[in-house]
């Protein structure tokens, strides 16, 4: 027991048998308690930062695991016809505009755009030159379809739609999407009229709205139904003269 004394009275530095001054002794004891101290903090403080490190490595082995999910890229497609985006999950609008092409008795003009409301310029001059590509805004041809017929002559709104980590398809001659895709909206194929210039096809929502409250007839760019003809075109399936549907799909697989 007595040894037992002494050897831990050694150890701390001090004799425990009275001959060092009391302040000696209790220095050396707290000198030794606030090592003990700092000792414990350092445990604590490195098993802190091992299990920091472990669990950065769980995430980053999650991250590594779920990257093909994670990582899955955005598209963006156009709502013709529409001033906002269809109500699906994921999918917002990014702008909202009015349909622009060339006019329809010209030859050098292009594709249907959607051309935002709040445009802005570089450099330009606003003298009308001949030495340029003319755009126009793009007027419903709707008067002798089988629906849409109120919104001849007015001109026709486009939204431009982000869907979030999705990816997207129009079908021409769909009404609804295939197995395992998600309908964005649905509508009627559209296209210029057949004796003119080819502007592509375009699908318009079955539920489409006008512009505004305008409805002159100012032509520019027009768009029509667009109606399958038989022969090189396989009926059955289709139907001479039925206008086309289309549909846009989103899937996230
Ligand atoms: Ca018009
Ligand atoms: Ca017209």
């Amino acid at each position: 027991m007595i040894r037992g004394l002494l050897i831990v009275g050694f150890l701390f530095g001090g004799e425990v048998l009275g001959e060092e001054p009391a302040c000696y002794t209790t220095n050396r004891f707290e000198y030794e308690k606030n090592v003990l101290e700092k000792l414990i903090y350092l445990e604590q403080s490195n098993a802190a930062a091992t299990e920091r490190i472990a669990a950065l490595e769980r995430q980053l082995q999650g991250q590594t695991t779920q990257s093909p999910q994670n990582m899955r890229s955005s598209s963006t497609y156009v709502h013709w016809g529409m001033k906002t985006c269809p109500n699906v999950t994921a999918t917002s609008v990014i702008f909202s505009g009015q349909v622009g092409g060339g006019h329809f008795t010209h030859t050098g003009a292009g594709e249907y755009v959607c051309l935002p409301n709040d445009p802005s310029y570089d450099q330009y001059s606003d003298a009308a030159d001949n030495d340029r590509s003319w755009m126009y805004g793009t007027e419903y041809e709707t008067g002798t379809c089988p629906v849409l017929t109120n919104l001849l002559d007015f001109e026709v709104p486009c939204a431009v739609c982000l869907a979030r980590r999705k990816t997207t398809l129009m079908i021409a001659g769909r009404t609804s999407c295939y197995s395992g895709w998600t309908m964005e909206y649905q509508g009627y194929l559209m296209g210029s009229y057949y004796k003119y210039n080819n502007k592509g096809y375009i699908c318009l929502n079955k539920h489409a709205e006008s512009f505004d409250s305008s409805s002159g007839n100012e032509n520019g760019a027009v768009i029509y139904m667009t109606e399958g003809r038989c022969g090189s075109l396989k009926c059955p399936p289709y139907k001479n003269g039925a206008e086309l549907a289309c549909v846009v799909c989103s899937t996230t697989s």
